[in-house]
């Protein structure tokens, strides 16, 4: 109810404007601006492609998301230069890669004295625009209006930063977030110039915490099992052996599954990582008033139920599906919030008059693992972590309903919106636009790889230091730090990399070709074993 009511408000709201528009003097100089397209960035945190209809509808169905397919471009082979949260917005604020931008991983700080995107879109005359998570330590430069999560941000009544100061708002962060982006769309913004607004969800990040209302729901649904989910890393090197992302064994008790802390004390404790009192309850749970509580605590109590008659019995192939089916339904519940969101977004665009002018891009800062290879979380270079969903729509540019399957990543946001706008970008930028692609103008686009630059290790999950480089055909890692072991897997033949063919006899041509691309890529970029130890050497270990 409450959303139509303020969908009718808008819509009215915008048709009155409208008409004082038509008869205000300058009519001219805004008919130029409006000729630069507006640009509209959606972000969320950790989305899994195998999570989007567009891709892949054997999880979940996305129609609003799926609809940016349906107008405009979908990316089958869309990746991210180093498979983590605030690295990976640093390499699209910046359009440089970690290792020269500096934010390697979630620890380290940001130097704010490198230019960032919408500080060129500023200073072009665009109306800028920042809204939710963006996990950097430090306010974002060249916006005219912000409201950032503080860190990762809470789920329930989360508190913002912004230019203002604090603000806590009662209620659900996905929701949260679409209200202030439609608020600004439509009254907060100046109408008199195009924008650049990025829209950034904190959903689906851990701890999958989803609405009331959905937690019931999802928590009756069952879901298929991933081929891999019980792999043993057989035919892999050491890192994914050491990895600590495997569902079973790493993933726990009360923040990820939702068992209160008294069931499991009840219980005598479950072990591993059962978490008794901790992040769960003194996380989300605990934000929630106690009207909120009220809503949650039926299907918490329903769980918490189950789990005591079943846990006993259960043997660890049991437990596997078990906590997979739990993670799925929360991790699930959150992505349907954040598309029907998206579609309350769409929907404004549509009503407003605005989507005819608005590049709309849909991605997450990486992939995520659903079970595959058992595991969750992300950080390799492995395909379910390393690609990215990315979905584009511009209306009267990209033909709606198109797939492209080349290898273009997160370092080439920054120069693909530049050049959309007509600005030019900073000569030290090291993506490349994607705009022939957009176009249809496939025949000027001649990359054939990409390079990848994991850090963040030794941490949580505990994903060895790796550089690689990935074609549409093969894919060549490095995990230098801590062992010296190589793997290649040949994603036509192995598309669920469950086979490290570099010691092959078969493969030593591809080995070396690969390796001799690696080494020009690292020049390329200017990565190199000097700065590889640099950032081990500054690393708290
Ligand atoms: C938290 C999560 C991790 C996750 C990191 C980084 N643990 O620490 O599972 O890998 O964030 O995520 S939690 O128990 O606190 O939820 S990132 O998206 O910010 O890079
Ligand atoms: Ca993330």
């Amino acid at each position: 109810m409450r959303n139509n009511y303020q969908i009718n408000f808008l819509v009215l709201g915008t048709f009155i404007l409208g008409l004082f528009a038509c008869n205000k003097p300058g009519k001219m100089a805004e008919n130029k601006e409006t000729k630069r397209p507006n640009i509209l960035f959606i972000m969320s945190d950790d989305h899994a492609y195998q999570a989007i209809s567009a891709y892949d509808d054997h999880l979940i169905q996305t129609p609003n998301i799926d609809r940016l397919a349906d107008e405009g471009i979908l990316f089958s082979n869309a990746c991210v230069t180093n498979s983590i949260c605030a690295p990976s917005r640093a390499v699209i604020l910046t359009g440089k890669h970690s290792h020269l931008n500096g934010k390697i991983d979630n620890r380290s700080p940001f130097d704010t004295t490198q230019t960032t995107f919408p500080q060129i879109f500023q200073k072009a005359g665009y109306e800028t625009a920042m809204y939710g998570k963006l996990h950097f330590g430090n306010n974002p430069k060249g916006v005219d209006d912000f409201m950032i999560l503080p860190g990762q941000g809470s789920y329930v009544n989360p508190k913002f930063i912004t230019p203002k100061g604090d603000t806590t708002i009662t209620g659900y962060v996905t929701d949260i977030i679409t209200d202030l982006t439609i608020n600004w769309l439509d009254e907060k913004r100046d109408k008199e110039k195009p924008f650049m607004m990025m829209y950034l969800h904190k959903a689906p990040h851990r701890p999958w915490w989803p609405t009331p209302d959905k937690f019931e729901e999802f928590s009756k649904k069952e879901y298929p099992l991933p081929a891999s989910l019980f792999d043993d890393y057989a035919n892999r090197g050491t890192a994914a052996k050491t990895a600590a992302m495997n569902i079973l064994h790493h993933m726990w008790y009360s923040h990820d599954s939702k068992i209160k802390p008294e069931t499991i004390e009840a219980m005598g404790g479950v072990t591993p990582k059962a978490n008794i009192g901790g992040n769960f309850f003194n996380g989300a749970y605990n934000r929630l008033n106690e009207a909120q509580k009220a809503l949650y605590d039926p299907t918490l109590d329903s769980i918490n139920a189950a789990f005591k008659e079943h846990w006993p019995k259960m043997n660890d192939k049991e437990k596997m599906i078990w906590k997979y089916q739990r993670y799925m339904q929360d991790y699930l519940g959150c992505i349907e919030s954040v598309d029907e969101n998206i579609g309350r977004v769409l929907d404004y665009l549509d009503e407003s008059g605005l989507a005819e002018n608005t590049i709309v891009v849909y991605t997450s800062d990486q992939g995520f693992y659903l079970g595959e290879h058992g595991w969750f979380d992300k950080r390799f270079i492995y395909d379910e972590s390393f690609k990215t969903p990315l979905l584009i729509r511009w209306p009267n540019e990209i033909k709606p309903g198109t797939t492209n399957d080349e290898m273009v990543q997160n370092l080439d946001f920054a120069q693909t919106f530049l050049e959309a706008a007509g600005i030019t970008a900073p000569s030290d930028m090291q993506g490349e636009s994607i705009i022939p692609l957009l176009k249809g103008e496939t025949d000027k686009w001649t990359r054939e790889s990409v390079y990848y630059h994991y850090y963040e290790y030794p941490n949580e999950h505990m994903v060895k230091r790796h550089y690689g480089i990935v074609t549409k055909e093969f894919k060549l890692a490095h995990f230098y730090f801590d062992v010296d072991e190589w793997e290649l897997y040949d994603r036509i033949k192995d598309p669920q990399e469950m086979n490290n063919v570099y010691n092959d006899p078969a493969y030593q041509e591809v080995v070396k070709e690969m390796k001799a691309k690696l080494a020009d890529l690292r020049v390329k970029y200017k990565d190199s074993e000097e700065l590889d130890q640099q950032y081990i050497d500054q690393y708290d270990l």
